[in-house]
């Protein structure tokens, strides 16, 4: 099928941005790459020949916790290193400007909340790296920065020189197995270890937190769903955009890949090839001008 006209028209997406009341976005890992940051499943997203999907699983952390939690001590790491960039604050610009404005994201990275999201605005549907939970009890920890966060994990917080590659990321050099009893225990129960507050695959999303999106989505008509930096191929996250489409939604792609979404576009939709951190800048103009100093908005 033809993509509709103007899919990829900035000005045809601010005609309908200016008259929007309800927007919806659904945000991957692609928005904090401009950061830093890998993806999961680009360039990047293996981790000393693991895939990184495959140590998010509770399984992979029954296995061998201390390399699980070695990947995510390191993941904690990189994200202290980074800033949020001019992607997230315009999106937090957006939340102040507009009410109706719900942004879900899949990121674990904190990168959302630091650069001024309001919280009531915001749920991280996959929790984040800086909360510690249990992984026998219902025991948690919000807003752990303790980088290692344990002495065991020592080696994913070393800095290295620029050009030279962190010993913990080169598969050629022997990792020190980390023992069970070297990763924190719980302190409420006797039977758990600390984990990293993320969901991983097979586990439930935060039930309250689900059942107040849905509730977002059934107040009204959604005017716009801005899709970005996903891959759209992990659930509940993919299914958002579909489930807030209405009549007149305009569901916008927003990825370096965008172009391979035209042909699954509907007469509203538009699709935006390239770095998110370029161009929600652009596309959100309109509502919340040009920034100030280092991509953030007054
Ligand atoms: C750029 C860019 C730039 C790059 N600018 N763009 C329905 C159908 C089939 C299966 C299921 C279903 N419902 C549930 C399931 C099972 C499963 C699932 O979805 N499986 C699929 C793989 C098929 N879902 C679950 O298990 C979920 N739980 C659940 O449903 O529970 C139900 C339940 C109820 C009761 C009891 C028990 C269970 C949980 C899913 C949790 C996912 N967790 C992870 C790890 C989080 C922790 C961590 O960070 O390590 O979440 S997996 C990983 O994938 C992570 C991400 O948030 C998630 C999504 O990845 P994302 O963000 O899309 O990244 P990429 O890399 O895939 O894509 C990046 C994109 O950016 C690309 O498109 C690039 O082009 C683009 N890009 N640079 C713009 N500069
Ligand atoms: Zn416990």
């Amino acid at each position: 099928m033809a993509p509709p006209k103007n899919y990829n028209s900035i000005p045809a997406f601010h005609a309908k941005l200016q008259s929007a009341r309800r927007i919806l976005a659904v945000c991957g890992a692609g928005l904090s790459a401009a950061s830093g940051l890998p993806t999961f499943r680009g360039p990047g997203g293996l981790w000393r020949n693991h895939q990184a999907t495959d140590l998010a699983t509770p399984e992979a952390f029954e296995d061998d916790p201390g390399l699980v939690w070695l990947f995510y001590a390191y993941r904690r790491h990189m994200a202290l290193n980074v800033k949020p960039n001019p992607g997230h604050h315009a999106l937090a610009a957006l939340a102040e400007k507009v009410p109706g404005f719900l942004c879900l994201s899949q990121n674990v990275d904190g990168l959302h909340p630091r650069a001024g999201h309001p919280p009531e605005q915001l749920r991280l549907l996959h929790g984040s790296l800086f909360d510690i939970k249990c992984n026998a009890c219902g025991w948690i920890q919000k807003d752990n920065y303790d980088d290692p966060f344990c002495p065991a994990l020592a080696a994913a917080a070393e800095d290295v020189n620029p050009g030279e590659t962190l010993p913990l990321l080169d598969p050629s050099k022997e990792l020190a197995d980390i023992p069970r009893q070297e990763i924190p225990p719980c302190p409420q129960c006797d039977r758990g270890l600390q984990r990293p507050g993320v969901v991983w695959f097979g586990e439930p999303l935060d039930e309250d937190m689900l059942n107040e999106v849905d509730s977002w989505i059934d107040e009204g008509e959604v005017d716009i769903v801005l899709v970005i930096g996903t891959s759209s191929q992990v659930y509940p996250a993919a299914g958002y955009a579909e489930q807030a489409r209405g009549r007149e939604t305009s569901v916008v792609t927003i990825n370096l890949d965008a172009e391979d979404e035209v042909r699954r576009l509907r007469s509203n939709d538009f699709a935006f090839a390239g770095d998110a951190a370029v161009l929600l800048p652009k596309l959100l103009e309109p509502i919340i001008g040009t920034p100030v100093t280092d991509g953030t908005y007054a």
